[in-house]
């Protein structure tokens, strides 16, 4: 709050600091009655950097504990993003031969290093490769990881801290001790100084649990999610990979069985409706993005594609209709609330400055899509009609997970409750 104008100088450039190394939003707040009062010139502040010993110290010790495990692995999230190190993270892991996995906060990281990226784990919900590379992981760095339920819920191991190594928030936790002021953009560099081929590194992956969905039969078969995977897969390996934005709903989940590619979505809090207007954004950024929508969302915000018209934006909008909030009924199938209508939304599309077409078939899916991909200056939207009850493969594997998940705490909660007291 910037009550004082005295301060008012150094305080501005402090938080302006932070916003920069952070790469976080701040905030600064002018009390009304300050806002014509003069105050210094703004400082430039330089960035902080580790001290040079310490930094020294904690590469060495990140360095000799991936050097002595067996089975060592990288987990990657949106900190290496924000401190802008993915080309060193790609390099290190190259050098080292060790295999790299996103969260799945951080899907879409290190599109541009496909070589390193062994996909993303999602503990039981995800490949059974993947899942088996971090569980049985001796040593595991954590490079701008955040420990939340949205990454780690359906993890099938403890991160104890005799195997795992986090560089978080500006600080490197190794075991039971940490290294302060170590930010991501000083640890890198100086890990990719001491990077060597490691003995754990280099390991084969069983690629079959790896593989992504391709080459969909162009015939007259229903469609289901993965089977838009499938698809999308198809028309990046003809057209090159397409930036994503998703919105929450099973088209998420669907996402995780797309090649890694640029990926916004609103992964932590889940917040329906982002898909249409976070790609709006995506598209005035220069991009031409491919939008990825469950039915319910679109109810919401949908009808913003209305605004692309004006722009000249030409999104290509894939609308996942199961005339259902699928993700809710596959907790809670008893529930009718979760029975949509059917609001034709390719209908409504030509109204609103674009093209919609409706489609029930695979063939029919595989034609939409490359005539969405050709039509450029409007938007198009392929409105695919899905099934009640079929879900993505991911998302059934997400929701055996959860359901397990759930027994065993009920089961860890009546033993308890039945152990005798005292
Ligand atoms: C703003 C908001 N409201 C409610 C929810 C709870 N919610 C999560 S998924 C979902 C259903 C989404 O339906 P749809 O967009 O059709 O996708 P589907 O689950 O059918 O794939 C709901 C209601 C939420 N995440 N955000
Ligand atoms: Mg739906």
């Amino acid at each position: 709050v910037l009550d004082d104008p005295a301060t008012a100088a150094a305080g501005i450039a402090r938080v302006l600091r932070s916003a920069r190394e952070r790469s976080l939003p701040v905030y600064i707040e002018v009390p009304r009655d300050m806002v014509n009062v003069p105050v210094d010139a703004v400082p430039v502040l330089p960035s902080r950097t580790p001290h040079a010993e310490a930094l020294a110290e904690c590469a060495d010790e990140v360095i000799g504990r991936l050097a002595a495990a067996s089975r060592p692995a990288i987990i990657v999230d949106v900190e290496i993003r924000r401190y802008g190190v993915e080309a060193a993270v790609a390099e290190f892991a190259r050098r080292c031969q060790l295999p790299v996995v996103t969260t799945f906060m951080g899907r879409g990281l290190l599109a541009q290093a496909p070589d390193v990226v062994k996909g993303t784990y999602l503990g039981a919900a995800g490949h059974p490769a993947i899942n088996d590379l971090i569980r049985d992981a001796d040593a595991l760095l954590l490079l701008g990881v955040i420990l939340s339920d949205t990454n780690f819920a359906l993890s099938e191991r403890s991160l104890d801290p005799r195997s795992t190594m986090l560089a978080i928030d500006r600080t490197v936790r190794i075991g039971h001790h940490s290294y302060a002021d170590m930010p991501l953009d000083a640890l890198l560099p100086a890990l990719v100084e001491r990077a060597q081929p490691m003995a754990g590194g280099g390991r084969a992956l069983p690629d079959a649990g790896l593989a992504y969905p391709r080459n969909l039969p162009d015939d007259d078969r229903a469609l289901t999610p993965s089977d838009i995977a499938a698809a999308v897969n198809d028309l990046f390996d003809r057209v090159g990979p397409m930036p994503i934005v998703a919105d929450i709903g099973d088209c998420l989940f669907t996402a995780m069985e797309i090649e890694n590619t640029a990926l916004a979505a609103p992964g932590y809090y889940a917040g329906m409706g982002f898909g249409v207007p976070g790609g709006i954004g995506f598209a005035a950024s220069g991009y031409r993005p491919l939008i990825l929508v469950g039915d319910g969302a679109f109810q919401m915000t949908g009808w913003e594609l209305g605004n692309c018209r004006r722009y000249g934006f030409d999104p290509i909008v894939i609308l996942f209709n199961n005339t259902s909030w699928e993700m809710l009924r596959v907790f809670q199938p008893e529930s009718a609330f979760n029975n949509l209508d059917d609001w034709q939304f390719a209908a409504i599309a030509s109204h609103i400055g674009g093209v919609g077409e409706r489609v029930h078939t695979r063939g029919e899916l595989k034609a939409a899509l490359t005539r969405a991909y050709e039509r450029r200056g409007v938007f198009s939207l392929v409105e695919v009609m899905l099934p009640r009850g079929v879900t993505s493969d991911t998302l059934a594997r997400f929701v055996s997970g959860i359901k397990a998940l759930r027994q065993r705490q009920q089961d860890a909660l009546a033993a308890s409750s039945a152990a005798p007291v005292g």
